[in-house]
């Protein structure tokens, strides 16, 4: 028996004793040392009454010591739950409640909102600071440097990652040690990443971006990864020059060009610049080309299936599409409301099978089995086309989504939010393009007769209750919202008034 993710991520290393992880004013870290830290977290969270199977949840800055718990966790057979550090009191509380760690981690200042909840779940609280620094650190160095890791099957589960839904309540995806693994080693090779690597890592480690397709990539190639914490500008310049690999969103590449220290010069040992999350414009691509010589090469995935297409790392990376399916991912074209295969060129449903396809929403059979085809196919909610030579462009979304600067947001949450203030009768939540982030949320809204619009108490509202990228950076007052002969919210309406 064996854990293939940590066999293949961790024991199998081959890079052992140079640095992999390296973070901005802390010591490198050598995968040995690495190793050595994840057996005495995974000591501690056996310690605490991890059972295979059971949920590590942290909300947490993004340092090495979070890395060592994802490790630690996936070595002890459990399922790590990654949270975005900026989500606020009741969000995080709805994440615990549905998924019930046995453990979850958070910054020590957040304890105090979140131990009720905590206990109500039945879940230890450890804590880790934005250095790293708490309890999970201070008891796991009193453990022993020995573990012995936990058997695990391919269809075990690893991870679970939620993603909002157009019902406005988060699906828990469930990714197995297999979808993480497979999905890893078919990127490895197509990327031709390698221990000479060094990748600058600025994106969060809370989503399938950062998390999976930059550091469980360079993990199994045994790679460097020169950690920061969040994408700053000056730090990422200043690590261009002796660096080989970026991965990133779109909102990166336009504010790497709108710096005019990006030049062919700086990126001259860089091997591969990657795009995903979000679309990436012609125009960012092509301008990137005459700026560094470099052609980004986007790729395009999501939570529920890890990455789905690429475009070539030899050959044509053509601008305004994501590529070739994985070679061991199945895609097909359809038709939405019956599931038939569209024409070439036509576009269409984006239904994906493979290895790489997660096991369904936590709890939640009904959903899961609504998202899937009998015939095994995720049904990803976006559309797509194939040109004639297989490339895949992604053309709109029928899910009621905005994706602002590779975050999502689904407008039905934010909307349930705002329709509780009683100055507001209805709201519409809608993405408008934004030269930084893609799109940028804004919010239509009819106030209720006798109500004056009070902007302020609406921000201090939406601040209490939902995290930062989901908040409306606009509002605009109508008098009443624009509607088809159903009664549904023309949102296309609303985008193209509001736009300009
Ligand atoms: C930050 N803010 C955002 C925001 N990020 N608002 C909307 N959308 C965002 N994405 C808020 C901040 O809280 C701040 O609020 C204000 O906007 C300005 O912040 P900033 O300093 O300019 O933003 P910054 O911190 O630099 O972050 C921007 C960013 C970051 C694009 C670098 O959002 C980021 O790293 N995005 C990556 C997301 C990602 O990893 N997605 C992958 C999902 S997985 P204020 O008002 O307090 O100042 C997936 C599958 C796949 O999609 O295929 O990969
Ligand atoms: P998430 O649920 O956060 O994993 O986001 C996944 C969604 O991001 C997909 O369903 C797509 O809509 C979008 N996405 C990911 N990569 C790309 C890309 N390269 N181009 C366009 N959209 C993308």
């Amino acid at each position: 028996m064996a854990n293939p993710l940590y066999d293949n991520l961790i024991s199998k290393n081959s890079n052992k004793n140079t640095c992999f992880l390296e973070q901005s004013g802390k010591a490198a870290v050598s995968f040995c040392q690495f190793s050595e830290s994840t057996n005495q977290v995974a000591n501690l969270l056996v310690k605490y009454g991890l059972q295979p199977g059971d949920r590590v949840a942290v909300q947490a800055a993004k340092t090495i010591e979070i890395i060592i718990l994802y490790a630690a966790t996936i070595q002890a057979g459990g399922v790590f739950l990654s949270l975005n550090t900026d989500y606020k009191k009741d969000e995080v509380a709805y994440f615990l409640k549905d998924a019930k760690p046995r453990i979850f981690v958070c910054d020590p200042y957040k304890v105090e909102d979140l131990k009720k909840v905590a206990s109500q779940v039945d879940s230890k609280i450890l804590t880790a600071d934005a250095h790293g620094k708490g309890s999970l650190l201070s008891e796991a160095n009193l453990m022993s440097k020995i573990f012995n890791t936990v058997d695990r099957k391919p269809d075990d589960l690893a991870a679970l990652l939620y993603t909002s839904g157009t019902t406005g309540r988060s699906k828990g995806a469930m990714l197995t040690q297999n979808n993480l693994l497979s999905n890893a080693k078919t990127l490895k090779k197509l990327w031709q990443v390698t221990k000479s690597d060094i990748l600058i890592h600025a994106l969060p480690i809370f989503h399938t971006h950062g998390l999976f397709v930059a550091l469980n990539t360079a993990m199994l190639a045994g790679a460097k990864v020169n950690f920061i914490p969040k994408f700053d500008i000056d730090e990422i310049i200043e690590r261009l020059h002796a660096s080989t690999l970026l991965m990133g969103v779109p909102t990166f590449y336009t504010r790497l060009l709108a710096d005019y220290r990006l030049t062919e010069e700086l990126t001259k040992n860089m091997r591969l610049f990657i795009s995903g999350s979000a679309p990436l414009l012609s125009e960012t691509h092509e301008e990137f080309t005459k700026r560094t010589g470099h052609h980004i090469l986007e790729r395009y995935g999501m939570t529920e299936t890890n990455m789905i297409t690429s475009n070539p790392y030899h050959g044509e990376r053509r601008p305004g599409t994501v590529g070739k399916p994985l070679a061991d991912v199945q895609m097909k074209i359809t038709d939405p409301e019956t599931g038939t295969e569209m024409a070439e060129g036509e576009i269409g449903m984006i239904e994906v099978r493979g290895p790489n396809v997660f096991k369904g929403y936590w709890n939640m059979p009904d959903k899961t089995a609504l998202e899937f085809r009998k015939t095994g196919y995720f049904i990803t909610g976006d559309l797509g086309k194939l040109s004639s030579d297989g490339y895949l462009s992604i053309v709109g979304r029928e899910k009621d989504l905005i994706i602002s600067g590779g975050y999502n947001v689904y407008p039905k949450e934010v909307e349930d939010i705002l329709n509780e203030l009683n100055q507001i009768d209805e709201a519409a939540v809608f993405g408008i393009q934004d030269n930084d982030l893609g799109e940028r949320v804004v919010a239509a809204l009819v106030l209720e007769n006798d109500k004056n619009f009070n902007r302020r108490k609406i921000e201090v509202f939406a601040n209490e209750k939902l995290a930062r990228y989901k908040q409306p950076k606009e509002y605009f007052v109508l008098d009443s919202l624009p509607r088809n002969s159903m009664g549904k919210v023309q949102k296309n309406e609303l985008r193209k008034r509001f736009s300009s």
